[in-house]
């Protein structure tokens, strides 16, 4: 079977500034709450690597995108580091930072690589953590000046913009689950800064189309399909719940310029509702964007709850589901998430059927491998399993595109690997090995597949 894509279809990989840059002295940089807290909590990183042991993208850009040229990349993803361009958050903004963004950005058009640029990828700036991050609303004014800072520096050199990298992230990890800095438990509080969040998407837009800057802006999200156990009416409703909780409430925000009245009802019964104003109500209703991006993992199985939460407890998403572990299903021990290619079809459909078939790409899909060394042969990683996780979701993605589906593109995550939020360099993702020892960077078999599959427009399995 051959699977033929469109000529300009967007091949490439997607990184972020915190996971790739890496510090040098002089960089003038200034901390982020990744910086911070790999540092003062080293204990909760895989084996205590901090945000100064990247993948050395500050030093090797040049380098490393003759690198994505060498595989055929058309476009590649990264984001800029607010800490890196505006030290303090708000204020002066660093020169250092500024050559290299327009050094990194030429190189890449140089190279004929679309630079997708985004804006917030997880990392604060820690002197605006300080007085609270998002779950302050002062912040959303101080994101907008940089967001208008960035497509002022460089807007001329950057076609596809946008805002944040999984917004639901920073919310429901860093206020609610424990895992992100700074570590807060409480719902209510995850709420507000996730409404915060969609306000400083919608004020960065607002200036985009104020300035009437050239090309396209969107947003990245991450999507995780939601399967009941069975068509049990209380597995269906354990399904919806989550889907509600993680997936809805945002989509819709975003894509139809409303939070669900579901969402809302269940808040209020609950008490857990943030503050939203009129005027915030306003804007968020005529937000628009160009183009989606998705970012797709792994599916989300749920049943019905068998214990009834402990009401004094931490309320969350988790009170109305339970994860159920289907037979048989097929795990990605490294990450303990299960694969789960069609998912990719099913997201593409929900977007064709319930949100207008909006442009959209797949703007992250990958497999993070434990101990790829051990798969390395004549010095390349022969990361066949790697192959196979891109043709098998591929193959569903050309499907959706065949039924109708916008999809414009698919990058992988990642170009070379890189470090993790938490689990540092533990897994694996690149089309390039990172040597931690000696910083060299070399191909793996899967690069060299994605280079014929670009060259093709596509591949054929028997
Ligand atoms: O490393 C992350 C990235 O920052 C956001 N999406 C998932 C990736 C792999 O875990």
């Amino acid at each position: 079977m051959k699977y033929t894509f469109a000529r300009d279809f967007f091949w490439g990989a997607a990184s972020s500034a915190t996971q790739s840059e890496g510090r040098v002295p002089g960089d003038c940089k200034g901390e982020n709450i990744w910086d911070y807290a790999s540092k003062e909590y080293n204990h909760r990183f895989f084996d205590g690597v901090t945000t100064e042991t990247t993948a050395k993208f500050y030093e090797d850009y040049q380098q490393d995108i003759q690198k994505m040229a060498d595989i055929s990349f058309n476009s590649f993803r990264t984001s800029i580091s607010w800490s890196r361009l505006i030290p303090d958050g708000v204020g002066e903004v660093n020169a250092e930072a500024v050559t290299f963004y327009n050094n990194m950005l030429d190189e890449l058009n140089a190279k004929g690589i679309q630079p997708f640029i985004n804006l917030y990828h997880f990392d604060m700036p820690m002197k605006l953590q300080e007085i609270g991050g998002f779950e302050n609303r002062e912040v959303i004014q101080a994101y907008k000046k940089y967001a208008e800072t960035c497509f002022e520096l460089f807007g001329d050199k950057v076609a596809y913009w946008f805002t944040f990298n999984e917004p639901m992230i920073p919310a429901e990890a860093g206020y609610l689950h424990d895992r992100h800095y700074p570590y807060v438990v409480d719902f209510k509080r995850a709420a507000q800064v996730l409404h915060h969040i969609v306000l400083c998407h919608c004020e960065a837009i607002e200036s985009f189309r104020a300035g009437n800057y050239l090309g396209k802006i969107g947003i990245i999200m991450d999507v995780i399909p939601v399967y009941p156990r069975s068509e049990h009416p209380a597995d269906l409703y354990a399904a919806k719940m989550a889907d509600l909780f993680y997936t809805k409430s945002l989509n819709d925000v975003i894509l139809k310029g409303q939070y669900p009245q579901e969402i809302i009802d269940v808040l209020k019964k609950y008490n857990q509702l943030p503050e939203v104003t009129e005027a915030d109500k306003l804007l968020l209703a005529k937000t628009k964007i160009d183009l989606l991006g998705i970012n797709y993992y792994r599916p989300r199985r749920v049943k019905a709850r068998e214990s009834v939460p402990n009401p004094e407890g931490v309320f969350s998403p988790e009170w109305f589901y339970d994860n159920y572990e289907m037979p048989g299903r097929r795990m990605n021990t490294s990450r303990g998430i299960e694969i789960y290619p069609k998912g990719l079809y099913d997201i593409a459909k929900k977007i064709q059927n319930e949100y207008g078939n909006i442009d959209w790409f797949v703007s992250e899909n990958g497999i993070g491998i434990q101990g790829e060394e051990a798969f390395i042969e004549n010095g390349m990683v022969q990361d066949d399993y790697r192959i196979e996780f891109l043709q098998e979701h591929l193959a569903w993605l050309h499907q959706a595109i065949a039924e109708g589906s916008n999809c414009l593109g698919y990058h992988m995550w990642t170009f070379v690997d890189c470090w993790s939020w938490i689990n540092a360099f533990k897994n694996r993702y690149g089309f390039y090995r990172m040597d931690l020892e000696t910083g060299e960077k070399t191909v793996k078999k899967s690069g060299l597949w994605f280079k014929q599959l670009v060259e093709n427009q596509g591949f054929e399995i028997e």
